[in-house]
């Protein structure tokens, strides 16, 4: 009986201790499963981070990538402007009237015009005199910051807006700046932005101008409306408005003739143009951008001063900056007419059109 009653006791203490050896299990076992879901969690943050990184890094990339395209195509006018003031600037040992004056020769040099050259010599020697700048090297980033200014305070904006649609865009401008390729570049750009584009070929001076318009046109996957060879430029766009329409367009993009021999035939065809497009079409955003060839200097100036009082013009593209030391042209046609630059070429690829930012173009010139 004594036995029997020592084996119960055993047994119970057996039980206890199988019962308190069981509790660890399962709190051990619960410690293992919030180990587990904690590196689960763990593996889960860092996955998130890496992806994170990774799109910080493409944007990255591609901030990166645009600004070296922009300086790549503006290495001549960067050679040109960006050398000489280090140049100016090296020879002198003080900030005196005499570097003002050699740095003054230098952007008229590069195309920055008089006018625009005076206001921000001007400027630079105020600020020189105000944050008493008195070692010559230290101008050059004044000078960056007053050249931004300038541009930016001269014009509203230097966006080319697409989001606003239907959307016209006549492209003017004298024969061989570029017009035609720009059109194409700016149909494939805007295409790739999601955008239904249509081409009308109002250049019916010559068949090839047509043919030429078309290719582009196959190049950028967009519809095109053509006459033939000798059509008024004005019927045609007639044309293309109502095409338009009926395809539910976004954008309408209208390319025209340069051979214009004089003043008033270009206003005449201009403003016949511009007549028919407002009766047919209301509804329409419209924009007018003048194409310059950057490689001309002060003649960009020239006819843009012509087209300004021909056509009510909403901005500039400025092609051949890649082959051209003038870029500098970019100032007098913005801070002096006061039209804002909207895309600069900067090649002759498709891909070779880049939205104008002031910020980056002066930085890309002068480092
Ligand atoms: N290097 C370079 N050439 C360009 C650029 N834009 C246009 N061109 C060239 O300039 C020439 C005239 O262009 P085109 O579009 O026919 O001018 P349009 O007469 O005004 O229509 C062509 O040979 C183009 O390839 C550019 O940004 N850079
Ligand atoms: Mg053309």
């Amino acid at each position: 009986m004594l036995k029997g009653f020592f084996d119960k006791f055993k047994n119970k203490e057996n039980s206890e201790e199988i019962e308190e050896i069981k509790e660890d299990n399962t709190s051990l076992e619960s410690l293992e499963e919030n180990i587990e879901e904690e590196i689960s969690d763990n593996i889960e943050e860092l996955k998130e981070n890496i992806v994170e990184n990774e799109v910080e890094e493409e944007v990255q990339e591609e901030k990166i990538g645009f600004f070296d395209r922009l300086k790549k195509g503006l290495t001549k006018t960067r050679d040109s402007i960006s050398s000489k003031i280090d140049l100016v600037l090296a020879s002198y040992q003080k900030v005196d009237e005499e570097l003002f004056e050699d740095l003054e020769d230098t952007l008229i040099s590069a195309d920055l015009g008089v006018e625009s050259t005076m206001q921000i010599i001007d400027e630079l020697t105020e600020r020189v005199k105000l944050n008493r700048i008195k070692n010559p090297l230290e101008v050059k980033t004044e000078l960056s910051n007053i050249m931004k200014e300038k541009l930016k305070n001269s014009v509203e904006s230097n966006v080319l807006d697409i989001q606003k649609t239907p959307k016209l865009i006549l492209v003017v401008g004298v024969n061989g700046v570029g017009k035609t390729t720009t059109i194409g570049k700016m149909a494939s750009k805007f295409k790739n932005q999601g955008k239904k584009v249509m081409l009308v070929a109002a250049d019916t001076f010559r068949a090839a101008a047509i043919e030429q318009l078309t290719e582009w046109a196959n190049r950028a996957k967009v519809d095109i409306i053509s006459h033939n060879e000798g059509a008024d430029p004005a019927s045609v766009i007639f044309d293309g408005i109502s095409s338009a329409k009926s395809k539910k367009v976004d954008i309408l993009i209208c390319d025209t003739a340069g051979r214009l021999h004089n003043k008033k035939n270009l206003m005449n065809e201009l403003n016949k143009i511009h007549r028919v497009i407002e009766r047919e079409y209301p509804e329409a955003e419209k924009e007018t951008l003048l194409v310059v060839d950057g490689t001309t200097g002060q003649n960009a100036i020239f006819q843009a001063k012509e087209f300004k009082e021909a056509a009510n013009l909403t901005g500039v593209v400025i092609t051949k900056l890649d082959g051209t030391a003038k870029g500098g042209v970019i100032f007098p046609l913005q801070v002096e007419l006061g039209l804002p630059i909207k895309l600069i070429g900067v090649g002759e690829q498709i891909d070779n059109l880049m939205e104008f930012d002031s910020d980056d173009f002066v930085d890309a010139i002068i480092n």
